[in-house]
């Protein structure tokens, strides 16, 4: 038996500084058309899919922020992408600004969703990890001010089940700097997560340590492929990638098999579907052996990973 499901990894090029969600949602409708066509049962988009990498750019005030931000998911300029996903009937997964006011207060957080074949939000993630810095940084090439602009995720890493494709799954998601940390994977994996989207804005200048720019891809797909293959799950990650406001992006938006094998990938910096036929049931060749958690972890010894946040100095233990 195979639970085969298609899977398309919508990339996405440069969306300029000025360019309105209605002009990026009628790309993301061609992409979804195209990944229709070619039999897809979900398409995936980036991290933060209806905007420029705004975190790039120091703003004095909260509303130069707040324009970036979703108040409504769909509101007035999504509705179509929901509307063509319905007609269609194909899910998607989509990163976006995320202002939510609750009950105590207005906060934002860098979002995705996952979206069914009947365009209803079935799954919501908040992005845990925030790279970057606080504070304008003037000496930098550009600022990266995530954890300025948004709030640390409050769900946690959740499994969504449900299906698609006409088969049922255990879907995880997790936005761009969560894809470093091995933490996320796992505390997916022990969900039975068998497939995650990751979409993700990776400039290639890293303004702390520059002499890793030429490292950027190595580490993206280093990053992917372990998380995939140490805890037996397909990975879908989508870049939005090419030069975007003159800061030069990552691509090589792919789909790693649960092996840690990249099954397909986009060759360009623009829009560009790639697809992949993916068995979720090939998840069970490494999470029944070399990585079957129940007959070969020691959690008992993992006692740091959780009690620390910065590590410990043993010379002093
Ligand atoms: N971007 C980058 C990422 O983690 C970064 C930040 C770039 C960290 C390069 C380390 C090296 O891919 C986001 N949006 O998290």
């Amino acid at each position: 038996m195979s639970r085969r499901i298609i899977i398309g990894a919508a990339q996405l090029g440069p969306i300029s500084r000025n360019e309105s969600r209605r002009a990026v949602v009628v790309r993301l409708i061609e992409l979804m058309r195209e990944a229709r066509s070619r039999g897809c049962d979900l398409v995936a988009f980036p991290e933060l899919a209806l905007t420029t990498f705004f975190p790039r750019w120091y703003f004095e005030s909260q509303d130069e922020v707040d324009c970036w931000f979703e108040r409504e998911m769909p509101g007035p300029e999504t509705q179509a992408l929901f509307d063509e996903a319905r007609r269609l009937a194909i899910g998607f997964y989509l990163g976006y600004a995320e202002l939510a006011v609750e009950s105590d207060g207005v906060h934002h957080y860098n979002t995705s969703i996952l979206v069914n074949k009947h365009a209803e939000i079935i799954g919501k993630y908040r992005k845990i990890h925030l790279p970057g810095h606080t504070e304008n940084e003037p000496w930098r090439r550009f600022q990266h001010l995530e954890k300025r602009y948004f709030e640390r995720g409050n769900f946690g890493f959740p499994a969504f089940h449900t299906s698609i494709g006409g088969h049922q799954g255990v879907f995880g998601m997790a936005l761009c700097n969560d894809r470093r940390w091995p933490e996320t994977y796992r505390v997916l994996g022990l969900q039975g997560v068998e497939m995650t989207f990751i979409g993700y804005n990776t400039p290639v200048h890293y303004s702390q340590a520059p002499e890793h720019d030429h490292l950027q891809a190595f580490h993206n797909h280093l990053s992917l492929q372990a998380g995939g293959y140490q805890n037996g799950m397909w990975i879908v990650g989508v870049a939005k990638a090419g030069d975007e406001e003159g800061s030069e992006l990552l691509g090589q938006s792919c789909i790693i098999a649960p092996t840690g094998e990249i099954v397909t990938m986009c060759s360009t910096l623009g829009d560009e579907l790639a697809t992949a036929s993916c068995d979720l049931d090939r998840c069970s060749e490494i999470r029944d052996n070399v990585f079957n958690f129940e007959q070969h972890r020691e959690p008992d010894t993992y006692g740091l990973i959780c009690e620390t946040k910065g590590g410990v100095d043993t010379l002093k233990t």
